[in-house]
């Protein structure tokens, strides 16, 4: 079968290559000159597992290429971004756009999909009308679903074939149809629904993680105030059968837990809505992070700070919405020297992480990646000035850092700065 991925970033190009993995003819489509150019070198214009090496042999078979415009195929896959509008709604720009560059070339029998996160009833009210003014029948001659994509950045290679995929059809034929195509590169189970009913239930997902982030943040910082740890409370809560704590963080980051909830907010700020509590309590952990470090670096006569991690998350290398950056820009109001180091975030900062702690006497560390889980305390002893560490993400095992006369602050014992 030949499909169009519309949209060639985080989602759209490991989907593509997944389809051409299992059979299909696949043309990426992105508006971007550069990235196209790019992938039709074999090259990633993002750091995902395995997404590397995958595109340099699928197109070195011929197995994709990448266009700026759409052509005639089979199905038409959508992965475009749904980012928040200055009113705090979803911006369906790009949506839209991907619509008007598809429809020039659908014909009757063909497959459109939207994966891009939408607001609830946005196929039926929306893109099913836009094809319908093109004289088109949906269940008849074109076949439309919303497909939300499920994937966790880091992992999407296995995710995007192993996960349970929800299809929510326009028609009984659609979902049909659209199902079995999902079929020849999906092995979790699928299940079928309405359109709308898939639209929510992507966004109650994503609603579901934040909601639960914040309940860990919150509870971490009331632990704090009873100087209890936080991280050995949630531990031993996690050991009942029914109960499953998050972990607290420095923020909430990324492109779909700080967005996708307010898509179904009337009210933006309404503050019984226990959506909106979390965001806001979300949204303030950079502050708290960077109120703790201030404490630190307080009796420090020009302290120098080091801060690692810009990505919003582990082993990854996407920045939007990084709570890091919040932080980073608290800490510059201090007028601290700092130095800033990520090993997977290319080009955003100094080299090594030698030369990130020379000297200095705060380390603050803000993203989970794996080349920070195994920090060495003789480097920490060897580089910086003052071995402090103040660790955001709980990745330090902050008993043997503190038997090297290493101080590690982190969610468990935040109350020593009180
Ligand atoms: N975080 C915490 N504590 C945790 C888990 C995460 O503070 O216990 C933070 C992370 O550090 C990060 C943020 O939350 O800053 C978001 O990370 P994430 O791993 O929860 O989620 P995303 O945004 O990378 O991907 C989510 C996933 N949704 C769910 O797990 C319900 C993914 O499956 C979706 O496909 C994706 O959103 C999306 O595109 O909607």
């Amino acid at each position: 079968m030949k499909v169009c991925v519309v949209g060639l970033g985080y989602i759209g190009l490991p989907t593509a290559c997944i389809l051409a993995l299992n059979g299909h003819n696949v043309v990426g489509i992105d508006i971007n000159e550069s990235v196209v150019d790019m992938i039709n070198k074999g090259l990633v214009p993002i750091n995902e597992n395995k997404l590397d090496s995958t595109l340099k042999t699928l197109i070195s078979q011929n197995k994709i290429i990448a266009k700026t415009t759409a052509e005639s195929a089979d199905a038409y896959i959508i992965c475009v971004p749904t980012p928040l509008d200055d009113n705090f709604s979803c911006n369906m720009h790009y949506v839209s756009n991907a619509m008007e560059s598809i429809l020039p070339c659908v014909c009757p029998g063909n497959m459109i999909i939207i994966e891009s996160t939408v607001p609830p009833g946005t196929i039926k009210n929306i893109i099913k009308p836009a094809i319908e003014n093109r004289g088109f029948n949906i269940g008849e001659d074109i076949y439309l679903a919303y497909c939300p994509e499920r994937v966790l950045p880091g992992n999407i290679f296995n995710e995007i074939v192993y996960n349970d995929r929800i299809i929510g059809g326009v028609t009984d034929k659609c979902e049909k149809v659209v199902s079995t195509f999902y079929k020849t590169f999906v092995k979790g189970n699928i299940f079928i629904t309405d359109s709308k009913t898939a639209e929510m239930t992507k966004i109650a997902e994503n609603i579901y993680r934040d909601v639960n982030i914040a309940l860990a943040n919150q509870l971490s910082i009331l632990c704090n105030e009873l100087e209890i740890n936080s991280l050995k409370v949630f531990n031993l809560a996690n050991k009942h059968p029914r109960v499953n704590f998050l972990s607290p963080g420095p923020g909430v980051g990324g492109h779909c837990l700080p967005v996708d909830p307010y898509f179904v907010l009337k009210d933006k700020n309404d503050s019984s809505s226990i959506i909106v509590l979390s965001r806001k309590i979300n949204e303030n952990m950079p502050n708290y992070i960077a109120s703790l470090a201030k404490k630190i670096i307080n009796y420090i006569p020009s302290p120098k700070v080091t801060l690692w991690g810009v990505a919003y998350k582990g082993n990854i290398d996407d920045t939007r919405n990084s709570p890091s950056i919040q932080i980073i820009n608290k800490l510059k109001e201090l007028n601290c020297d700092f130095q800033v180091y990520d090993p997977v975030v290319k080009n955003c900062c100094i080299e090594t992480k030698e030369e990130s702690l020379k000297d200095s006497n705060l380390l603050i560390i803000l993203t989970d990646h794996d080349e920070f889980k195994s920090l060495d305390p003789k480097l920490v002893l060897r580089t910086m000035r003052n071995p402090i560490i103040l660790d955001s993400k709980n990745i330090l095992d902050s008993i043997s850092f503190m038997l090297n006369g290493i101080i590690v602050y982190n969610f468990g014992n935040f109350h020593l700065l009180n």
